[in-house]
């Protein structure tokens, strides 16, 4: 369990201090070098109130050098066709001396935090060693999971693996109405992630952290599943009702997450109440095949043990292969998950283990949120819309570069390369005006409006979205079917014929599941689908990311700036 530090007994005062340290991912591998908030992997658990403000000196006491080794192997697979990235060590690569030269700047970011600009943690804004850093953190937004990370410029996929993650709990009145379980024992945080070592000359594990890639695929997928910073751990569970607040906050993976007792799904024992940015509407089952996570999307679930025998034992287990494209895979054949084709050659998540206690099952209340509808159609009627497509682009010799072209409508007559959407008879024409992180800032949207932002995937990845400050709701996921011409990528511009309409050959349901209704700051955009979500920026005006939340796309460089601003400076920008 991550050490719990509660604001309120600090009179909201705090102070982390960012440390090189040593952790034990199990108790059979060698200690790791890490770096951790407060030293530990994860960092502290911060739990704050609902309107009550937190301050935290980021106290930046790094040292280096980074303490992950960064390869990428020569090839996909081993002798045996065993991709490498299933398997420990550096698998004949050569570790990057730039990644080894990294002393340690940082930028701490509060996922989920409605938070003013200057404390958001801008991915260039960065505290090198020894350089103060005090964040305000207003805590004026609804009891929610979030968590903060790391998220310096290009480097977040090291920063976050060497450890630099914990989880933020806000809690509220409506949340204790409900008699929702708060602290130990009954509430359990669990953080989920991926990570690989190397081995020793006679092919023992060390402890160093590895993050590896190879020519094929550009994102780590590591082999062993870390939960709170341990490898396949173990929780003892009375036959009661648990509320567990579950995160990805892997670099590349998503999890489908699957619990089983005796070989069979026992998914029915496992409630969903509450989304990225807190409770949901009303309690919802969870998808059939499974709770499926990206990176930095969050479940609230309860889980009731309390009808189970001391001594049974439960596995929770991730049938997701990866990179992750959507596709379904029965909770049912769990035990079979294991895939070496798909990067998956340990399904094993944790296990829970039931022991003596009083029989203790909690009702679980049938109306959870009261404070939000989805948005009203005559708000959104004349709501900006902004088109952004999601494209990859093959570089010779370097891994692929991953952008987010914002496109903007032009007339009938541009010339030039297009994006054409057709919609039934209506076709619409943009050229990209945007792709790169420094490229012109095109978004600017207006405090307390409505926007309508169409998130388009021309890759054949899903893409977990994340947008900063406020949290939005899900409209539509739309089947498309597109074609790129060859030599249609460039730079910036882009050429693409998009036709909204399910492809033959698209498997994918395409659906929104019940526990993406809620309030999200993540989104999934599957392969061959157009994602709209309604977003209204309420609070801060500044500047702020959106991005891209596996963090090998995030650092090349699906990740581009907007800036919210208030109406009555709209007029007098130029
Ligand atoms: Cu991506």
């Amino acid at each position: 369990m991550p050490r719990r530090l509660i604001a309120a007994e600090h009179q909201g005062q705090l102070t982390v201090r960012i440390q090189t340290a040593t952790h034990r991912f199990h108790r059979d591998l060698p200690e790791s070098r890490i770096w951790g908030y407060d030293g530990t992997v994860p960092g502290p658990t911060i739990e704050a109130e609902r309107g009550k403000p937190v301050m935290v000196e980021w106290r930046n006491e790094l040292e280096g050098p980074l303490p992950v080794v960064d390869t990428v192997a020569p090839q996909h697979a081993d002798s045996d066709g065993v991709p490498v990235q299933c398997l420990p060590g550096l698998s004949g690569g050569m570790p990057d001396p730039r990644a080894g030269a990294l002393s340690g700047h940082a930028v701490v970011h509060l996922h989920g935090g409605l938070t003013p600009a200057s404390f958001d943690g801008w991915a260039e804004n960065l505290f090198a060693p020894g350089q103060p850093a005090v964040f305000h953190y207003p805590m004026n937004q609804r009891a929610a999971l979030l968590w903060y990370h790391d998220h310096v410029m290009g480097v977040t996929k090291f920063d976050v693996y060497a450890g630099l993650a914990g989880l933020w709990i806000v809690r509220d009145e409506r949340e204790r109405e409900l008699g929702l379980p708060e602290g130990p024992p009954f509430e359990v945080p669990l953080l989920i992630q991926d990570r690989n070592f190397n081995l020793d000359d006679r092919g023992r594990l060390t402890g160093q952290l590895v993050h590896k890639t190879d020519p094929d695929v550009m994102e780590a997928f590591a082999p062993f599943t870390v939960v709170n910073g341990k490898v396949w751990p173990i929780l003892d569970v009375q036959p009661a009702t648990y509320r567990f607040r579950v995160i990805n906050g892997s670099n590349a993976r998503t999890y489908r997450l699957v619990l089983l007792r005796d070989g069979h799904s026992e998914l029915e024992r496992v409630t969903q109440i509450g989304t990225d940015h807190g409770l949901l509407p009303t309690p919802v089952r969870l998808p059939s095949d499974g709770l499926v996570l990206a990176s930095a999307e969050r479940a609230d679930l309860l889980v009731d043990f309390s009808d189970l025998e001391p001594g049974s034992e439960l596995m929770l287990l991730n049938t997701a292969s990866a990179p992750f494209d959507g596709a379904s895979f029965p909770a049912a054949r769990a035990l079979e998950a294991a895939n070496l084709e798909g990067l998956l050659p340990f399904p094993q998540v944790m296990c829970f283990r039931v022991i003596p206690g009083p029989s203790a099952s909690r009702s679980i209340p049938t109306a959870l949120a009261t404070d939000y509808v989805p948005p009203p159609p005559e708000e959104l009627a004349d709501a900006p819309r902004r088109a952004i497509a999601l494209v990859e682009r093959e570089v010779e010799g370097q891994a692929n570069m991953l952008t987010m072209r914002e496109l903007r409508i032009v007339e009938d007559d541009h010339a030039g390369p297009l994006v054409t959407v057709t919609n039934g008879e209506r076709i619409t024409r943009y050229r990209a005006v945007a792709a790169h992180f420094e490229d012109v800032t095109t978004f600017f949207p207006m405090l307390g409006q409505f926007e309508v932002w169409q998130l388009i995937n021309l890759t054949g990845d899903t893409h977990p979205i994340h947008v900063h400050l406020d949290p939005f709701q899900i409209l539509a996921r739309h089947p498309i079917r597109y074609q790129i011409p060859d030599a249609g990528i460039e730079d910036v511009d882009i050429t693409a014929s998009v036709i909204l309409g399910r492809d033959p050959d698209d498997e994918l349901s395409h659906a929104i599941d019940d526990n993406e209704r809620g309030l999200k700051d993540t989104i999934r955009v599957n392969p061959n689908e157009v994602v709209e979500i309604a977003v209204r920026f309420t609070t801060y005006s500044g500047r702020y990311m959106y991005h891209c939340h596996i963090l090998e796309h995030e650092d090349r460089d699906m990740m581009r700036p907007f800036v919210t601003m208030a109406p009555e400076l709209m007029p007098f920008m130029a």
